[in-house]
């Protein structure tokens, strides 16, 4: 009739998220049995199947540096968690597929391999370890970016190059902003910008910055015919530029002790709604108006009708996301 299964709470000792609770089941594995069973797998430097499953007897896992194998574990098994309660507790979406069941972590990928992915032929995320093994790419922002891959690839379906990827793109960084400031712990608070903990670039940067893409040297601030022709990860610019304005408004701002400062392109002044109602409006675009194909002016559509349905085409929130659209240089 029904399977039980004994809720469990690990201890992680994670790099970048300090000591956290963890889902673990029995004896003990990395399997969080409140959030659709997802698992958490030791590739040990390999680079496919899936290794195998943490498992210990102390349901004490990592001690925080990158030197004990399950610190990264603890690191990623956390973000997908977080990401979970994000997708639920916002959103009120069941996992990735809104079917309640989870998809699986690696990590440990490959030897000083500086990147992380998401598959939808295994419905699964991997993380390789960074620069000398010692900076995985694990941290809260970046799991939720990947597991958001699979969320759109769930829903909107955004073809993954052109214009309607770099919507995709930006759908990973905006969500991760999002559970990032759900999260907002005081290890990891939350930002705008995407991968600042794990020193992708050795100077201490964020890997993009949503105020103004441009601050990384290559994403575009805006809109422009042609945007379509370059990577997917620096046409995302403009709908993240988008999601900052509509949240926090153009113009200097300091959030959570980080400055800001986000330029529009016809120099017009926008009023942010906050970004839970921009989250929001993102979210159900995604989930209901956006589909494989869609580009930014679609997107511009899309975000309108929204919050015409949320708030009314009347509405400062309807009148928000169409100024914040013209700050990027869509629509006018
Ligand atoms: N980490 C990258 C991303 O999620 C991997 C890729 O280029 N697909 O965008
Ligand atoms: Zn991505
Ligand atoms: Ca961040």
């Amino acid at each position: 009739l029904y399977e039980w299964q004994a809720v469990h709470n690990g201890t992680g000792n994670t790099q970048y998220n300090g000591q956290v609770t963890l889902g673990t089941a029995p004896s003990y594995t990395l399997t969080d049995t409140t959030r659709g069973n997802h698992r958490t797998y030791n590739l040990n430097r390999g680079s496919s199947g899936t290794g195998t499953l943490f498992s210990g007897s102390d349901d004490v896992w990592g001690d925080g540096t990158p030197q004990n194998a399950e610190t990264a574990g603890a690191d990623a098994h956390y973000g997908a968690a977080e990401t979970w309660d994000y997708y639920k507790n916002v959103h009120g979406r069941s996992g990735i597929r809104g079917d309640g069941v989870g998809a699986y972590s690696r990590v440990h990928y490959g030897n000083n391999y500086v990147n992380a992915f998401w598959q939808d032929s295994c419905f699964c995320m991997t993380y390789g370890d960074g620069d000398g093994n010692v900076k995985p790419l694990t941290s809260l922002d970046v799991a939720a970016h990947e597991m958001t891959h699979g969320l759109t690839s769930a829903t909107a379906r955004l073809v993954y190059s052109g214009e309607s990827g770099g919507l995709n793109e930006a759908t990973s960084d905006i969500v991760a902003a999002g559970v990032e400031f759900h999260s907002d712990t005081a290890e990891d608070p939350g930002d705008y910008l995407i991968g600042e903990k794990i020193d992708i670039r050795g100077n201490g940067t964020p890997l993009r910055y949503m105020d103004k893409p441009s601050r990384d040297g290559s994403s575009k601030d805006y809109w422009y015919s042609g945007i379509g022709n370059v990577d997917v990860h620096y046409s995302s610019g403009p709908a993240n530029h988008w999601f900052y304005l509509l949240s926090e408004g153009s113009g200097a701002k300091t959030v959570n002790g980080v400055a800001y400062d986000s330029p529009t392109s016809d120099g017009l002044p926008v009023t942010g709604i906050g970004r839970e109602k921009a989250m929001q409006i993102w979210f159900k675009a995604l989930t209901t108006k956006f589909t494989s194909t869609t580009n930014y002016a679609a997107a511009r559509t899309g975000t309108l009708a929204v919050a015409g349905e949320l708030y009314g085409a009347t509405s400062p929130e309807y009148a928000a996301v169409a100024h914040a659209w013209a700050g990027v240089n869509v629509g006018s």
